[in-house]
């Protein structure tokens, strides 16, 4: 879209809601402006900008994967902008992301905001900048600037790239005018085309990325890929980089890393959807009260805070109020320290947070989060009198992590209005908030809930209710077969490094260590699961917590750790435990293979997440993947436990798990979902699972 030329300035605006991603359909009528306003001669100078107050999301993912590829596409309308016959101004606001801002190095100057948020977030998607980033950006800012830029993929605002000569100039004001006001001064001058700069070499900053960068193997792939493009820039001529940029875009968009990438992307953004599509209606918390002053309450209402809300923080004891004000104290100065949050960022969330010892600071607010002791006669208690005190139409929440949601609605008058919110600790940091879904929860409060976890940041997800939800309900399956692995004969450390190496940042018994193996001990040992262990598990762990081992905070659990070292150090007694058990139980040791150790860890993930979907406990795969990268640490390289299914094969899958199923019986039995989509009328995978149940829907 253009407007007439105003004092010899055309504007020609990218206007494709909601984030003006670039694609075929956005970028024709970019192309067809442009060709107007070249031959009009009283135009001297073109601005580019973007309506709704940003200026581009990035090349159209959508597109992605379409054959032939649609065009024209972002590369054709770079060209054609350094290839006019009349100089180009970007006006730069609001996003300003990968495909974005290479049109953004097309042009001939840049003038963007203060708060413009500029980026090359490709890294993120499994690809690199392939519409000229990677030659341009390392002419106009140096190779080191370049590389930090496109490896990490993070924006830098307006007043950042101006110091790194990313844009020209900062608007004071209208950014849009100001671009029109500098463009008038450039009539009659020579172009200015970043692709005619010469880039300088960059050995040591070439080097350090190297050093840095992930192996391909390990989810690498892009990096990799993008350094030798960078650096192909000042070893070749434009054009010839240009090109090679291009081969390796095209390998990368072909990769199964990007591709699992890209599924997250997207289904992030479905899970933020309410399964049973009632309108995600505008929900706005301003306040909240959150009841408990532990380390999860504390986290969640640092979370609340850091959102803009103003936060309660009730505990029955001012002690325990005066024990949570230090510990957030304590956090955010340790974030301004890090240079993350400025004093008066760290004082404005501070000063959103009061505190109060009864549940009276529960009557007048949007939202009430109960976070008390996972028991659940007091939390009924607490919901009993919430439903007295908290005004109609409050959202009731708790935080529960493994007790019955309708069991504690069923205490309030009003089991619409309660939903699960399951944090994840620290919950100021971790991103996944499952959002458990109540028989009589109504559909609104699901949707509010799902605004709410958008509104704080987090990725929310819909659960039904069951022992666990999504994910531990998973992480359990796991974490048994893994425990009997140890039984069978592979020690602790061999897991671990199985798991490591298929790309977790830590394997089952490293991280039972540092959640604290008491946890579990105390659900096996109580009364308050919705549902008991089923089946055999592993007396290990019990045995280990019987000695107090309880893993890193008492200095020894799988493994032992020396004082104020977090180093897991295999330790013999617990070799002997197992073998004892081992004897004890009946269970031949051998040697294991990694292959077969990586196998039963994680089809078990797989196995239930099938029975989750049947179940209606998870409504889509991707919902399922979701959990899986954002609350436990699956490498997204891989796309999530399903999308790993899928790429593995489900026919595979199950001709291992009946065979594991004859040697180790029934926890190996197949979902009958498994089932379905190995046979051949099955559609075949989740994603194929995933289109079909929709259409049905
Ligand atoms: N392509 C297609 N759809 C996109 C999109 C994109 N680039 N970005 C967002 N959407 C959809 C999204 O799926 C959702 O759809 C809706 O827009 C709102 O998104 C050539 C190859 C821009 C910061 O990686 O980071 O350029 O769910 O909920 O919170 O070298 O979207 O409503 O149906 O996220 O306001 C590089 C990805 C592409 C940026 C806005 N660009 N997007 O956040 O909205 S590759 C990116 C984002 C590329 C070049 C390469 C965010 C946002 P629906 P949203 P938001």
């Amino acid at each position: 879209m253009s407007t007439a030329a105003r004092d010899g300035v055309a504007v020609i605006t990218i206007d494709y809601p909601p984030v003006n991603a670039l694609g075929a359909t956005s970028i024709a009528p970019l192309l067809a402006a442009l060709t107007i306003a070249q031959s009009d001669p009283a135009v001297t100078a073109v601005v580019l900008h973007g309506a709704n107050g940003t200026f581009s999301g990035g090349a159209d993912m959508r597109g992605f994967g379409v054959v032939p590829p649609p065009r024209p596409n972002t590369r054709d309308f770079i060209e054609a902008l350094e290839t006019s016959t009349k100089p180009i101004v970007a006006a730069l606001e609001g996003n300003v992301l990968g495909g974005g801002l290479e049109v953004a190095l097309g042009c001939d100057y840049r003038i963007a905001s203060p708060g413009a948020r500029m980026a090359f977030p490709e890294i993120k998607r499994g690809l690199l900048p392939g519409a000229g980033g990677t030659q341009r950006a390392p002419r106009l800012i140096g190779i080191k600037e370049s590389l930090a830029m496109i490896l990490g993929g993070d924006p830098v605002d307006g007043i950042r790239a101006k110091a790194l000569g990313l844009v020209d100039e900062i608007a004071s004001a209208d950014v849009l005018e100001a671009a029109i006001a500098f463009a008038r001064t450039l009539a009659g001058k020579a172009r200015r085309r970043i692709s005619e700069m010469a880039p300088q070499h960059d050995a040591a900053a070439l080097a350090a990325a190297r050093e840095r960068a992930q192996p391909a193997e390990r989810g690498g792939l892009a990096e990799q890929r993008a350094i030798d493009c960078v650096e192909e820039a000042t070893t070749l001529p434009f054009a010839e980089g240009l090109a090679r940029e291009r081969d390796r875009f095209v390998e990368l968009l072909g990769s199964e890393q990007s591709k699992a990438r890209l599924h997250i992307f997207f289904a992030e953004r479905e899970a933020a959807k309410p399964p049973d599509g009632a309108p995600a209606g505008p929900f706005t918390v301003r306040t909240a009260t959150i009841i408990g002053s532990g380390t999860m309450g504390g986290g969640i209402a640092m979370a609340c805070a850091n959102a803009g809300i103003a936060v309660t923080v009730v505990d029955l004891k001012p002690e325990l109020l005066e024990r949570a004000k230090a510990i957030m104290s304590g956090n955010y100065a340790a974030t301004m320290k890090k240079g993350r949050l400025t004093e008066a960022e760290m004082n404005a969330r501070l000063g959103r947070i009061s505190y109060a010892t009864s549940l009276d600071a529960a009557a007048d607010v949007d939202l009430v989060i109960e976070a008390v002791f996972e028991e659940m006669e007091i939390k009924k208690d607490v919901f009993r009198q919430l439903d007295r005190i908290a005004k109609p139409g409050t959202m009731l929440a708790s935080n529960t992590s493994t007790l019955d949601i309708d069991a504690i609605a069923a205490v309030t008058s009003r089991p619409q209005d309660v939903v699960g919110l399951h944090f994840f600790s620290p919950a100021n940091v971790m991103r996944l908030l499952e959002i458990v879904r109540g028989a009589r929860s109504s559909p609104e409060a699901i949707a509010r809930a799902l605004a709410f976890a958008k509104q704080v940041g987090k990725v929310g997800v819909v659960a039904g209710n069951c022992d666990g939800f999504i994910g531990n309900r998973m992480l359990h399956q796991y974490f048994r077969e893994a425990a009997f692995l140890m039984e069978e004969g592979a020690p602790p450390q061999q897991i671990d490094r199985v798991i490591k190496d298929f790309g977790f940042a830590m394997g089952p018994f490293a991280t039972g260590d540092l959640a604290g193996l008491d946890v579990g001990w105390r659900i096996r040992k109580g009364k308050n699961a919705i549902s008991p262990p089923v089946g055999r598990y592993s007396r290990v762990a019990d045995a280990l917590c019987e000695l107090g081992r309880f893993g890193q905070k008492t200095g020894a659990g799988y493994y032992r750790y020396e004082p104020g070292n977090r180093t897991p150090i295999p330790d013999p007694m617990v070799d002997e435990i197992t073998e004892r058990i081992a004897r004890e139980d009946g269970i031949a040791r051998r040697t294991v293979s990694d292959d077969e150790i990586l196998k039963r860890c994680l089809y078990p993930l797989v196995n239930e997440a099938a029975k989750e979907l049947d179940e209606g406990i998870a409504a889509r795969p991707g919902d399922v993947d979701v959990v899986w990268i954002y609350g436990y640490g699956f490498p997204v390289w891989r796309g999530g436990p399903l999308r790993w299914a899928d790429s593995i094969g489900i026919a595979t899958i199950v001709d291992d798990m009946r065979e594991f199923e004859r040697v180790h019986g029934s926890n190996w039995t197949p979902a009958a979902l498994l089932v379905e989509l190995a046979q051949t009328g099955g559609g075949g995978t989740f994603g194929a699972w995933k289109a079909r149940s929709t259409a049905n829907a």
